[in-house]
């Protein structure tokens, strides 16, 4: 009997929660399970706001705001105003109804549950029917030094718009850390890894950090594809180019597969890169992965879905490649 299709996807935030959305469209959502960032977690007026497992989970609710790519679809924010009026700081914004699962969450945690139980019972209230873990449940910072000084994440992203240059990026508390329960079995499980195209340096990095997980994906069954979200040598949306070249990484599809080259098969990139491939190659573009080129661009819900059909059919060869080890030429 064929076993059960699991499909295990690494995730951050904004370019995550769009992908997860059509993955969930175009296979059965029971059968995905999404490992999250945690290093932008915050507290936040005395809340544990989690804005990645936040996005995963209205995404997969059909509530995530697609205006912003974050937040409640349709929100207001009236609190936040009165929150300004009373002295609270503002900068980082609570929408009215994105407020209650920052209270569920915190109320949650104060009861004794895990971030990984407090998920999973959040995200069974929202009816999802995926299972959405964080990469720990213990507290791991992402915290960017910059030539303003180091700053958390949010600072940087949210507060100062990513405008101070990054110099490096460092996971506070990951040494320590340790995979979420499920996380390594659903690496062990799955019949395909998907890394989704999120930041490479603080979305997926993060998640990279943890003790355990990097040597998971080396050591998958499954194969590994990886959506760039970087196109024509600059992000889809936000710092990643900044970033990946303060990690020593170009800002490009090829050094999103150096970044990933020790787990991954085959690449995603967007087709109007194809061009640089030639050029990649004679530059001596050696990381063994394979590049697989289509639209990666999702400025629509058909776009969605057609960038996870893309990714789950670049590893039909790589699936069946695993099914026969022994018929692959070495
Ligand atoms: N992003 C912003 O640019 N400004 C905000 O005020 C903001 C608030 C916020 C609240 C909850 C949440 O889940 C996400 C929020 N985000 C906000 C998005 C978030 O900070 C980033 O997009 C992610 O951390 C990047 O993955």
């Amino acid at each position: 009997m064929l076993p059960e299709l699991m499909i295990t996807v690494l995730s951050g935030g904004t370019g995550g929660a769009k992908f997860v959305q059509g993955l969930s469209r175009v296979v059965p959502a029971e059968d995905i399970t999404v490992i999250v960032n945690t290093g932008d977690d915050l507290e936040w007026w005395g809340l544990h706001v989690s804005p990645d497992l936040d996005s995963i989970s209205y995404a997969l609710a059909g509530q995530l705001s697609r205006e912003r790519g974050w937040g409640v679809e349709g929100d207001s924010f009236h609190c936040a105003e009165a929150a300004a009026r009373l002295g609270l700081p503002t900068w980082f914004r609570l929408g009215d109804r994105d407020l209650a699962l920052h209270l569920a969450r915190t109320q949650l945690l104060g009861s004794g549950r895990s971030l990984g139980e407090a998920t999973a019972e959040i995200v069974a209230r929202f009816g999802v029917r995926s299972s959405v873990l964080p990469m720990t449940n213990q507290r791991v910072e992402t915290r960017v030094s910059t030539a303003a000084g180091e700053l958390n994440f949010q600072e940087y992203f949210v507060r100062e718009h990513y405008a101070p240059t990054p110099l490096g990026v460092c996971f506070a508390g990951a040494e320590q850390a340790s995979p979420a329960p499920g996380v390594l079995e659903a690496l062990a499980a799955a019949q395909a890894i998907l890394i989704a195209p999120s930041n490479p340096i603080t979305s997926i990095g993060p998640i990279l950090a943890i003790p355990g997980i990097r040597h998971a994906l080396r050591a998958a069954p499954a194969p590994i594809a990886a959506v760039s979200p970087m196109v024509g040598g600059a992000a889809v949306s936000g710092p990643a180019a900044a970033l990946m070249r303060a990690a020593g990484f170009a800002p490009s599809y090829s050094g999103v597969a150096s970044a990933y080259s020790d787990f991954l098969d085959v690449l995603i990139a967007d087709y109007r890169d194809a061009k640089w491939h030639d050029q990649n190659a004679a530059l001596g573009f050696s990381t063994g992965v394979r590049v697989h080129f289509c639209d990666t661009i999702m400025t629509s819900e058909p776009s969605k879905d057609e960038l996870a059909r893309a990714a789950l059919s670049s590893l039909g060869g790589a699936l069946d490649k695993f099914c026969s080890r022994e018929a692959v030429s070495p």
